[in-house]
């Protein structure tokens, strides 16, 4: 079995060693993390979302998955990131109430980062005066919202609607994405911008805040 393979099959079967590993000697072999990424982690996350809906996985399943493809993302984490550069603007990313999917959150987290941005990262749950606070607080001057369940976008307008409230709507830019979030949606209830993934949130991102 080829890196690619073990990662993808270790990462169905929720073993976090066998990806760790693999994942190490792919890079020290010269395989670039976003091919990792790209070939093999994120196939494995759909194929485990595939067999959810089959009934063939529960959510035991799912969840030693995700750590599996967690450990896989932490390896290839420095590789992703630029080091050494300084933050073009501060950016508090989160996974909005309700919701406690965070892999494609923190693959965002880890390509804005890598843009060159401060990335605060509010982590799951996040409600709309957290992301409120991270702007008033700490300076936020985007706010990227990750959703995966369609019961939980409806907080992605709450937390516009907060910002409006707020009167600091017009000071930040606001970017949505995750499974089930469209750019229909992101019109619908004014946010700046959606990105379908990861490499298209962080260059959204640095495109809103150059303007
Ligand atoms: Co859940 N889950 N889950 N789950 N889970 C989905 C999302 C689901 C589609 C599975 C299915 O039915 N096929 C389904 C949602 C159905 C729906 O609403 N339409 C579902 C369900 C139903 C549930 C529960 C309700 C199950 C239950 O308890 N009965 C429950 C809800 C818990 C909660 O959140 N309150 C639940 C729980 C879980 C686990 C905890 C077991 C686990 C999450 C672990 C974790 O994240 N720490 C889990 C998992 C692993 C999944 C699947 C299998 C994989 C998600 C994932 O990590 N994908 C998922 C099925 C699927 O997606 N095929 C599923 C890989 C990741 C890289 O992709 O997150 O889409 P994704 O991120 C992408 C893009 O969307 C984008 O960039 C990333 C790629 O570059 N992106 C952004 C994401 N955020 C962005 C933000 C941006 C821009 C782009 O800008 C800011």
């Amino acid at each position: 079995m080829d890196h690619k393979e073990t990662i993808f099959q270790g990462i169905l079967e929720g073993n976090a060693s066998a990806v760790e590993s693999a994942a190490k000697a792919a890079l020290a072999e010269g395989v670039s993390a976003a091919v990792l990424l790209n070939e093999a982690m994120i196939p494995a996350m759909s194929e485990v979302g595939r067999l959810f809906e089959e009934n063939e996985y529960y959510v035991p399943e799912m969840l030693i998955s995700a750590r599996a493809m967690k450990t896989g993302l932490a390896v290839l984490r420095e590789t992703l990131v630029e080091e050494d550069v300084k933050p073009l603007g501060v950016v508090a990313l989160g996974t909005v109430k309700g919701d406690l999917h965070d892999i494609g959150k923190n693959l965002v987290s880890i390509m804005v980062e890598g843009a060159g941005f401060e990335v605060i990262d509010l982590g799951v749950d996040v409600g709309p005066q957290d992301f409120l606070k991270a702007v008033l607080e700490q300076g936020a001057q985007a706010i990227g919202m990750s959703a995966l369940l369609t019961t939980t976008m409806p907080s992605m307008k709450a937390t516009i609607d907060a910002l409006k409230e707020a009167g600091v709507r017009d000071k930040v830019k606001v970017v949505i994405g995750g499974a089930p979030v469209t750019q229909r949606y992101a019109d619908e209830i004014g946010a700046d911008g959606y990105a379908p993934d990861a490499a298209g949130a962080a260059n959204l991102v640095k495109k809103l805040l150059a303007s």
